[in-house]
């Protein structure tokens, strides 16, 4: 039994390291795919190391102790330090030295990711539960939880909290660092990616029932690409065509009450929910939680916070009708 407990000892910090080596980890801060997140990786290497340094010397000197000046029943009582002043001032002074090392690169970097970029990207972010807007108010456009970006160019993020809503925190990790989004107040992060793809994201401070469900993405463009994508979102949402069950599921769309929660350019200005004039055009939608297609769309309208647990979009009591024609609907939206 005894042996056992003490092989489970050994074994369990190793299965615990094994957790780091993921092969595919997209949301891996140590891995930046673009220059703000860098800059930030360049400074936790070398603190890091200090710190490494610190810990083994720290916990060697502490078994060592533990184990040279452990109790025997025949052994004298052990010289006593306390109160040696060339201990004490030596104790102080290096901790000191090491701190004032570190907080050198540690005071640039927060100074030099500070600097507002020029010829940015404006996008502003807003933190709800559980899920993001993204606006661009340079473009005139709106929309959710994908944040679209042009590689090569800084982009500025305006973040902003709801004064009613409680407070999140953007993350992309391969970008850039976290920042908090404070209700009723406005902060500013920036960031660029070098390469297009997709950038996977996390809400990193607890909002809620659905926190964990509460994800991001950034979409990296080449600049033509975005260009494109920026003309598309311009765009005001098509009416369906008369007579298909799209054109039923905009009339319910109506009825229903989504207008007054969501806007679709053309047709509602809700303000409460995303702006949904060109939902299709997104891979992901409730806070990036779901892929996008016509079977998790319906699942949703059957009932969101069923789906997606404290969602403030409420459930229609819709029926399978409804939400087949108003599915038929939104999947025009692109
Ligand atoms: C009371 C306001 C309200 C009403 C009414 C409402 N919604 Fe929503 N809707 C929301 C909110 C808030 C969200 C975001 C929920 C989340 O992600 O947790 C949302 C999310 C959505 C989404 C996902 C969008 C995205 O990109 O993430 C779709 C699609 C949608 N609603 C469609 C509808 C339809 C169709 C109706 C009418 C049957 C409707 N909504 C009625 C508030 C509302
Ligand atoms: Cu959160």
């Amino acid at each position: 039994m005894k042996k056992r407990w003490r092989v489970t000892a050994r074994v369990a910090p190793l299965l615990l390291l094994l957790a780091s080596c993921a092969k595919n980890a997209p949301q891996d801060t140590l891995k930046p795919k673009g220059p703000v997140a860098r800059q930030i990786d360049h400074l936790i290497n070398p603190v890091f190391i200090v710190a490494a340094v610190v810990f083994v010397l720290v916990q060697f000197l502490a078994v060592y102790s533990v184990i040279k000046f452990r109790h025997r029943d025949d052994a004298p009582e052990p010289v006593q330090v306390h109160g040696n002043t060339r201990l004490e001032i030596a104790w102080a002074a290096i901790p000191a030295l090491i701190l004032f090392t570190i907080a050198i690169p540690t005071i640039k970097t927060i100074f030099d990711l500070s600097r507002q970029p020029k010829n940015a990207v404006n996008v502003t972010v807003i933190g709800h539960q559980f899920w993001w807007e993204m606006r661009y108010d340079d473009y005139g456009i709106s929309t959710a939880n994908e944040l679209h970006i042009p590689t090569g160019k800084y982009v500025d993020i305006t973040l902003k909290g709801d004064p009613t809503d409680v407070i999140h925190s953007f993350w992309i990790p391969p970008l850039a660092g976290k920042q908090d989004i404070i209700p009723g107040r406005t902060s500013h992060m920036h960031f660029e990616a070098d390469e297009p793809g997709i950038y996977l994201g996390q809400c990193t401070e607890y909002c809620g029932l659905s926190h964990a469900n509460m994800r991001a993405r950034a979409v990296a463009h080449t600049p033509e690409e975005f260009d494109v994508w920026v003309k598309n979102q311009q765009q005001a949402a098509k009416a369906a065509a008369a007579g298909t069950p799209a054109a039923e599921g905009e009339a319910l769309f109506t009825a229903k009450g989504c207008a007054g929660c969501h806007t679709i350019q053309g047709v509602s200005q809700g303000m409460v929910g995303p702006n949904l004039t060109h939902l299709m055009s997104r891979s992901v939608f409730a806070g990036a939680m779901f892929d996008l297609n016509a079977g998790n769309l319906s699942r949703w309208l059957h009932d969101p916070p069923g789906v997606k647990p404290g969602s403030k979009m409420p459930n229609l009591g819709l029926s399978q009708d409804e939400i087949a024609k108003l599915v038929a609907y939104l999947q025009t939206l692109n």
